[in-house]
């Protein structure tokens, strides 16, 4: 079973728990009947306390269940969860719902024993509220737990959702060379943007289908647009995290300088990202091919060819023509549609490659599209 984070559900505060279980506990007394007013007092006020005792230590189970297990999470999901809320945080608080569960269950039972083993109606309803108290107690030291929680789940639900068994193309390049439009064109149907919680930015992931294999795209705003040295520990693990996910590393360079980085700058850059994500294939490939001057030679071929490609169903492997620019590197326009297809074949051809040379990852074929 895969929890996804943006699939998990609310955590009640300590007071909705309270109310849910004592409202719980009052209707299960109310169903209780004897004439016998000692017996029909014990079996009430027994049955509140278990039953109140239950539902909060169920409650507690559920959500620790709910919640994934570090233990089984892929690498990228813990650098993320250890960037947003800490991995020691999150274990944390979810073993005091535990623990907390754990205490109500100990109180019902010290508890209901001593109903049971009197015939006097007022201890009976004493031991009862000395129950309620202490339950109330346990509840406000789980509170904070509860409440951090609340706010994890707000977090990580804002989180790119990578699937770590499917290839990934991780898209970087200064800001404004197009990283978005690129991931944006070569995806069919909608982009998804999501937050990193510690930045404005948002990331963008994209999705391309190749006979059947869904290749990931994502964009990493804020994380491989600058030089190390500016970057925060937190940035840094998101980095690390990036090298366990991406099949390959595509690089895009504005050469037309559009952007507002200088062509050196982003040199720079890209070797800067070539040292920090060591053991990925990296693709570099010139953004914004339409503003080129000359345009590329092959433009009108590549346009042709790929526009034949489409209307004969977009089927196969072929071998389209790349569209280079003057110093030799793949280009394309995402704006005007052309290279795109050719590239996205070329992305294929490299992420299968990189699949080969991998003797961990799985077989061919082993991979199929969630349906
Ligand atoms: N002419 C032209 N403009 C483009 C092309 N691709 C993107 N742009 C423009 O470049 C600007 C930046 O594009 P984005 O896709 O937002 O760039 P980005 O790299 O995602 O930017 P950040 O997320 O801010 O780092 C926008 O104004 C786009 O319209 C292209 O192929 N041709
Ligand atoms: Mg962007």
């Amino acid at each position: 079973m895969k929890v996804t984070w943006r699939q998990l559900p609310t955590v009640l505060f300590e007071d909705e728990v309270l109310d849910k279980a004592f409202s719980r506990a009052r209707k299960a007394a109310d169903r209780v009947d004897d004439y016998n007013r000692v017996f029909r007092t014990r079996k009430q006020l027994t049955r509140m306390i278990q039953t109140a005792a239950d539902i909060i230590d169920t409650l507690f189970k559920e959500t620790v269940q709910t919640w994934p297990s570090l233990d089984h999470s892929p690498q990228f999901d813990l650098a993320m969860i250890e960037a947003c809320v800490g991995t020691d945080d999150y274990r944390h608080h979810l073993s005091m719902l535990q623990w907390g569960g754990t205490q109500v269950l100990r109180i019902a039972t010290q508890n209901t024993r001593k109903i049971v083993r009197t015939a006097q109606v007022e201890l009976m309803h004493e031991a009862r509220r000395e129950a309620y108290g202490r339950i109330g107690s346990i509840l406000g030291r789980v509170g904070p737990s509860l409440k951090w929680l609340n706010e994890a789940r707000e977090t990580l639900k804002a989180l790119p959702q990578i699937e770590t068994l499917l290839p990934c193309i991780v898209v970087c390049g200064a800001p404004n060379v197009g990283k978005s439009a690129f991931i944006s064109a070569l995806s069919s149907g909608n982009m998804e943007v999501n937050h990193y919680p510690f930045t404005t930015k948002q990331i963008h992931v994209g999705h391309f289908t190749h006979r059947r294999l869904v290749h990931q795209l994502v964009d990493t705003p804020g994380l491989l647009d600058r030089p190390m040295s500016r970057r925060n520990a937190i940035e840094q693990q998101a980095i690390a995290a990036l090298e366990n996910i991406g099949s390959l590393v595509l690089f895009l360079l504005d050469t037309s300088e559009a952007c507002g980085t200088p062509l050196e700058e982003q040199l720079n850059l890209l070797e800067d990202v070539d040292r920090l994500l060591p053991g990925t294939d990296m693709l570099v490939v010139t953004s914004k091919a339409d503003l080129l001057s000359p345009r590329p030679e092959e433009w009108d071929l590549v346009r042709q060819e790929e526009q034949a490609w489409r209307e004969a169903g977009s089927k196969g492997t072929p071998d389209l023509p790349l569209l280079y620019d003057e110093e030799g590197r793949p280009t394309m326009s995402a704006t005007e549609d052309v290279g795109l297809d050719a590239l996205r074949l070329e992305i294929v051809r490299r992420v299968k490659a990189a699949q080969h040379v991998d003797p961990m990852k799985l077989p061919e074929g082993w991979y199929r599209k969630d349906e």
